[in-house]
C-alpha cells in the first residue's frame, strides 16, 4: 500500500453544474489521494449560463482556515487553485502558498478567468493581471489558450493553431515562472482537440489529442485540471498525465453529448470513473 498522498483544493463550491469543488473532490478522491477543500464561495450554480445564482462571499473565512490547518500542521503534497472570486483571494491563496509550501511539494494553478476569447463576466482586466502574478508562484499551470494570451499579454487567437505558435506560447507562459506548462483547447485541425505540455527543465514539449466532439460543455477545465493532478500524484509524467487528462475528458464530454444532456449542467465524469481508474492502474 502506497503512502496516501494530499491535496489542498481551493475553489469555489458551485451546488449544480459540477464544476470546481463538486468536480475536483470525487476525481481526485477516486484517483485515491486525499483532498481537503478549502472553499472560497458558495454559489447556487456555476456562473456560466444560468441566471439569479446566489453567491456567499468566504473570503474572510480563509486567513483563519489557512491558520487553523497551519496550528494542526498539516502538509500537502499538492496545492490545487482554480476560480477565484476576487483580488483579496488572490492574496489570501498567496498566503496560503506561502504557509504550505515545501520543497517537495506541488502548487498547481489553473488560472480561471476565460474562455472563447473572453473574460468570463464577472472579471476585470486587472483581474488578469492579479492572476498573472499567482501564476508567477505556481510550479505547474494549466490556462486554455484564452487564459494563456491574457497571462501573455497577447490578443487571442481562435485557431487553428500551429506548432510554432504553441510551441512560443508555451515558452512565453513559462517565463512568467512555472517550469511545467499545460495548455488546454490546442488544436492543429478540426477534427481533434487536446493539450500541449511544456517541461522547461527538459526542454520537452509534447502534444496529446483525442476527436473533438462538438459545442462547449461546462466545467470541462475543471475535470481536466484534477485528472492531471491525481496522474501527476500517481507518478505519472507531465505528457503522461495530460494524456489520460485528455482521454477522461473527453470520455466524459461523449457521453454528455450522447444524452443530449444541457451543456449548462457539467459533463458526466462520473461513469468514466472505471476508465479513468484503470488508465491510472488503480482497478486491481
Ligand atoms: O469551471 C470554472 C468555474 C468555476 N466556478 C464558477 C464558475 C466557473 C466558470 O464559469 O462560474 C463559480
Amino acid at each position: 500500500m502506497k503512502k496516501l498522498k494530499r491535496v489542498a483544493a481551493i475553489h469555489d463550491i458551485s451546488g449544480f453544474g459540477k464544476c470546481s469543488l463538486t468536480v475536483a473532490l470525487p476525481i481526485i478522491s477516486a484517483a485515491g489521494i486525499e483532498t481537503a477543500v478549502l472553499p472560497t464561495a458558495v454559489l447556487s450554480t456555476h456562473t456560466g449560463g444560468f441566471t439569479g445564482f446566489t453567491y456567499r462571499d468566504l473570503t474572510d473565512d480563509m486567513a483563519s482556515i489557512t491558520a487553523h490547518w497551519k496550528s494542526l500542521d498539516i502538509r500537502f503534497d499538492a496545492i490545487y487553485t482554480g476560480f477565484l472570486g476576487s483580488f483579496e483571494q488572490l492574496d489570501l491563496v498567496t498566503l496560503f502558498f506561502e504557509t504550505f509550501k515545501t520543497a517537495g511539494n506541488i502548487i498547481l494553478v489553473d488560472p480561471v478567468m476565460a474562455d472563447n476569447g473572453e473574460l468570463y463576466k464577472i472579471f476585470t482586466p486587472e483581474f488578469a493581471t492579479g492572476m498573472r502574478k499567482l501564476c508567477e508562484k505556481a510550479d505547474i499551470i494549466v490556462p486554455n489558450l484564452t487564459e494563456a494570451s491574457l497571462l501573455v499579454g497577447e490578443s487571442y487567437h481562435p485557431g487553428p493553431y500551429t506548432n510554432v505558435y504553441i510551441e512560443d506560447m508555451l515558452k512565453k507562459l513559462s517565463a512568467l515562472g512555472p517550469k511545467k506548462i499545460v495548455l488546454t483547447g490546442v488544436f492543429f485541425n478540426e477534427e481533434e482537440l487536446g493539450a500541449a505540455t511544456y517541461d522547461a527543465v527538459t526542454g520537452e514539449i509534447a502534444y496529446t489529442f483525442e476527436k473533438r466532439i462538438p459545442g462547449y460543455y461546462h466545467g470541462t477545465g475543471d475535470v481536466f485540471g484534477s485528472a492531471l493532478l491525481a496522474a501527476i500524484l500517481n507518478d505519472f509524467t507531465l505528457n503522461e498525465a495530460a494524456a489520460i487528462a485528455v482521454r477522461f475528458t473527453t470520455s466524459a464530454i461523449r457521453k454528455t453529448a450522447e444524452a443530449g444532456t444541457d451543456i449548462r449542467y457539467g459533463v458526466n465524469f462520473e461513469q468514466s470513473i472505471p476508465e479513468f481508474l484503470s488508465d491510472l492502474n488503480l482497478n486491481g
